[in-house]
């Protein structure tokens, strides 16, 4: 287990190295290590393909095609294998390969979702109901890692609007809170000292309603693993990943900024916005480039990070006149 250092989460843990990434080579990944240009736990999905059995096949769960502009990125999807084998869901572990061998323990039935604060009508969700709420699409994005990697998943589910929208926010509704399961007894890592559980998402309104912005039910034509966030999860395909929360339990309404999970381990390193950035640099390695899972051997070349991960002529104009260095 690892443990928070002052200046936050310490992703540059050893278990991350396999075998046989050191086998493949040891000089170089330390070289690249000792620069900086790692930093994270990279080396280790090349390896992990062979190691992780790739989960068996879930209940179908289709989505109609989406007309929402952008949600088909023409990049080749991550192989399935990958996409669930390889994950960061720290209540069940920091190893990239914990979630897939540990989530089974995850109950997602019953689950309800509480809808709250700044709305005139709150309300508590069955998942079943939240099923039912709008049409299922399927939709392609690019989910990028704050850590350096990224992968292209199917995604299965519908634009967060059409929930928002049912509640009614009100005038003082400026942001929406993403709070996930924390239950000790089937996820063996919220009692360490990782995060501040439970792990808290969150958007500005204006980004929460966006059509990209989509709630998650399942993915490559199936019901969600455990391990990728079921029974619904957030994806926000410009943000790096870490503000898609998994296993959402809670959707708050509020007028400030919330102190999300990751600004309070790390402000310096892991801002509000996170929006996909090659420019700005995390503190300890750059954002400049990604590896994209499966796709090269591990030291093969690295391909561009893309300004708000590909989706600029979406999303850009939310940000216009705020200075993206500052709010990173
Ligand atoms: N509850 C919860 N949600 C989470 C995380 C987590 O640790 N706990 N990790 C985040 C990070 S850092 C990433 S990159 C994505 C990874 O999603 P994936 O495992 O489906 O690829 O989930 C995000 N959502
Ligand atoms: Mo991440």
């Amino acid at each position: 287990m690892t443990q928070r250092a002052d200046r936050g989460f310490d992703h540059a843990i050893p278990s991350e190295i396999t075998p046989r990434a050191v086998y493949e080579g040891r000089r170089r990944w330390l070289q690249q290590l000792a620069a900086g240009a790692l930093g994270t736990g990279l080396a280790s999905w090349a390896g992990r393909e062979a190691l992780a059995q790739a989960p068996a096949k879930g209940a179908p769960l289709p989505g109609g095609k989406s007309a929402v502009p952008g949600a088909n990125v023409m990049d080749a999807v991550t192989p399935r294998g990958l996409a669930t084998t390889y994950n960061n869901f720290y209540e069940f572990g920091t190893d990239k390969a914990d979630p897939a061998r540990n989530a089974h323990t995850l109950k997602t039935r019953p689950w309800t979702v509480t809808v709250e604060g700044a709305v005139n009508k709150p309300r508590v969700y069955g998942i079943d109901d939240l099923l039912k709420l709008s049409a299922m699409e399927e939709r392609i994005y690019r989910l990028r890692c704050v850590e350096g990697w990224s992968m292209v998943v199917p995604w299965v589910g519908w634009s967060l609007s059409a929930l928002i929208k049912q509640v009614e926010p009100t005038g003082n509704a400026k942001f929406v809170e993403f709070h996930t399961l924390a239950d000790p007894k089937t996820m063996p890592f919220v009692g360490s000292r990782v995060l501040d559980w439970p792990y808290v998402e969150a958007l500005r309104i204006d980004e929460a309603m966006h059509p990209l912005t989509m709630m998650v039910f399942g993915m490559y034509g199936e019901v969600l693993p455990n391990q990728n966030g079921a029974p619904l999860r957030l994806a926000v395909p410009w943000k790096y990943g870490f503000k898609s929360g998994k296993s959402i339990v809670r959707i708050r309404f509020v007028e400030q900024q919330p102190k999300t999970a990751w600004v309070k381990a790390g402000p310096q390193e892991y801002g509000f916005y996170s929006n996909v950035n090659p420019k700005v640099d995390h503190p300890r390695w750059s954002q400049a480039t990604e590896r994209r899972l499966g796709e090269d051997g591990i030291f093969a070349k690295k391909r561009p990070t893309l300004m708000f991960n590909g989706y600029e002529t979406q999303v850009a104009s939310m940000y216009a006149g705020l200075d993206l260095v500052k709010n990173f």
